[in-house]
């Protein structure tokens, strides 16, 4: 499946078709200027103002995508990543698609720790991943690879326990079953094929990745502007935790000035109060589109 020669210079990004990471990942990439039509009804898209053309694919195929070449870069979970045991590149953790795998078992039951599986059965998607976690407790495991419904196997008597992905826990519940233990963390990642690339590609992926990084700052960051006293200019100053030195310009009224700056949205709320004591007034929090550092 390996692409012999790395001809083309568009960059080919794989994402997932249809399915829980879709939206997001098409939102980022519209979010940072790629725009395409068509993506659910094509297999690939060439997109607009960025030489790039998506691959829409299942995610699971989509490791070894990149791995092999076929795509330069890919939108995935890590638990496919790592069920796969791709050999790619993580260029970035994407922040949403957030999911953890999981040994779960019947809640009444008698399987608590790892050393109580031994001989057991364990129903999963994840047979590598679920396989290698075992494998370094020195518990042996019989995994059994279901591709889909695995929480419905206990009860079923398929198995005796499961390994899945669990995000609110809500099916686990439904199900009767309770987590015991996390084998992996997940979430939406970046990958970039280890193959060897043109120059051309190379910095395409460099722009691809500036634009990222400045859309993920811009979600995280707030703009705010608000009307304060001249004299209370250095109090204000002490208590915005700005990125760089905020923007002050005299109002018409006398004394007044606005004062205006960008800061991470988790300080927000535990500023305000300190900058309304200060005497700020009309304080206006707005969200940026993307920023470069
Ligand atoms: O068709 P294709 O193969 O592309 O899609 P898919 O059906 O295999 O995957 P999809 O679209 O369901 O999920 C894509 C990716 O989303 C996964 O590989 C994970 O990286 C991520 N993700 C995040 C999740 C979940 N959260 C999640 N909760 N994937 C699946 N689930 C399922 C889980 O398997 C279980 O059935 O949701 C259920 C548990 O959810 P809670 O909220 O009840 O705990
Ligand atoms: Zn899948």
């Amino acid at each position: 499946m390996t692409r012999s020669k790395d001809s083309s210079t568009s960059l080919r990004i794989a994402i997932q078709k249809s399915g829980r990471l879709t939206d997001k990942t098409v939102n980022l990439l519209h979010g940072i200027g790629i725009d395409f039509d068509n993506y659910k009804r094509n297999l690939m898209v060439k997109a607009r103002d960025f030489d790039v053309e998506l691959l829409l694919l299942r995610d699971d195929d989509i490791p070894e995508y990149v791995q092999d070449g076929i795509c330069d870069l890919g939108f995935v979970g890590a638990n496919e990543r790592a069920e796969k045991d791709a050999d790619v590149t993580v260029l970035r953790g994407l922040n949403y698609g957030k999911c953890r795998l999981s040994i779960a078992v019947p809640k009444d039951g008698n399987l608590n720790e790892a050393k109580d599986f031994d001989g057991k059965t364990i129903a999963t998607s994840y047979p590598f991943l679920t396989q290698k976690y075992f494998k370094e407790q020195g518990v042996d495991v019989k995994v059994v690879e279901i591709s889909g419904a695995v929480e419905i196997t206990p009860q079923l008597g398929v198995a005796d326990a499961i390994s899945d992905l669990v995000s609110t826990g809500g099916t686990l519940k439904a199900n009767g079953l309770k987590e015991l233990f996390t084998i992996l963390e997940s979430e939406t990642e970046l990958v970039q094929t280890n193959m060897e690339l043109s120059e051309g590609k190379k910095e395409l992926i460099e722009k691809f990745l500036m634009r990222i990084d400045g859309y993920q700052q811009a979600g995280k960051s707030r703009y705010i502007m608000m009307n304060a006293p001249e004299s209370a200019i250095e109090t204000v100053k002490a208590i915005i935790p700005s990125m760089k030195s905020p923007t002050i310009v005299p109002l018409a009224e006398t004394g007044m000035v606005a004062i205006h700056t960008v800061i991470p949205i988790t300080k927000f709320w535990n500023v305000m109060e300190e900058l309304k004591e200060a005497g700020a007034s009309d304080i206006v929090m707005l969200p940026i589109e993307s920023m470069i550092l």
